[in-house]
């Protein structure tokens, strides 16, 4: 069984070390698993590329803008039977990675969302961006009738063989990808997709998101979705 850990990355030269270093390698050779660090490139000015690849990750660089292109293109490349996502800017909890790949095989599940929610540290949310999270995740909740807390975590545990059934290619090339691929795991027949607390930690390096364009593109992008798909 192999695991890849596939993380986007533009200009993350300050988090993608802490990030990487954070998977507890041990525990994943402890339970068998391999594991592969995959990580897609947007073309960074920075220091990312040779950080990752000197922490032993194998290094995509997908000069096409955006977040949902970055991981299309990750889930292509990806080797591992199981994957991994997040985030290169330290936020969230890599160091209990495996313990979400265990709860997905234990429990024979195809998607797990890690709840930020779970623990959010001081910090690591403005109050913007938790009030625009929970109009996002009720609204989803609302037009999808999905019991997902928190739709836009950028974790997730996805069993690989499972994407080979979903229309990934489809989805919204920006930041709406995460809420998008949450509901085709919820909504999608023979799929089980569960929710599990976790947690999030403030950002290393410099914000690079748009919050009212990105919120109000997810909003719009949610609506766009209901009105296109059958379920
Ligand atoms: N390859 C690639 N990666 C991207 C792109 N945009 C963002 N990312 C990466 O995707 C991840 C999520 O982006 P963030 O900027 O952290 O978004 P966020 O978590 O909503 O915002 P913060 O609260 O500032 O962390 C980070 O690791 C980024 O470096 C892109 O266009 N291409
Ligand atoms: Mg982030």
């Amino acid at each position: 069984m192999k695991v890849t850990i596939v993380i986007p990355t533009l200009n993350e030269e300050g988090g993608i070390g802490p990030t990487l270093d954070a998977v507890d390698r041990k525990a994943f050779a402890d339970a068998g698993w391999d594991l592969e660090f995959l990580v897609v490139d947007g073309n960074s000015k920075d220091r990312t590329r040779a950080i990752a690849e000197s922490k032993g990750a194998r290094v995509l660089t997908e000069p096409r803008r955006g977040y949902g292109r970055a991981y299309k293109e990750g889930f292509k490349a990806a080797t591992g039977d199981i994957l991994v996502t997040g985030d290169a800017d330290g936020t969230y909890p890599f160091e209990r990675a495996h313990e979400y790949v265990k709860l997905l095989l234990d429990e024979g599940l195809d998607f797990v969302n890690c709840d930020r929610y779970g623990k959010l540290e001081a910090g690591a949310m403005s109050t913007k961006h938790l009030f625009g999270n929970w109009v996002l995740s009720t609204t989803a909740r609302l037009l999808f009738g999905i019991r997902v807390h928190d739709s836009q975590s950028g974790m997730w545990v996805i069993r690989r063989a499972a994407l080979a059934g979903l229309d990934i290619e489809s989805l919204g090339e920006g930041m709406a990808f995460s809420q998008e691929v949450k509901i085709e795991f919820w909504k999608s027949k023979g799929l089980k997709a569960k929710e599990v607390p976790a947690s999030l930690r403030p950002r290393i390096g410099t914000p690079v998101l748009a919050s009212w364009r990105d919120g109000i593109g997810n909003l719009k992008a949610l609506y766009r979705m209901r009105l296109d798909r059958a379920w």
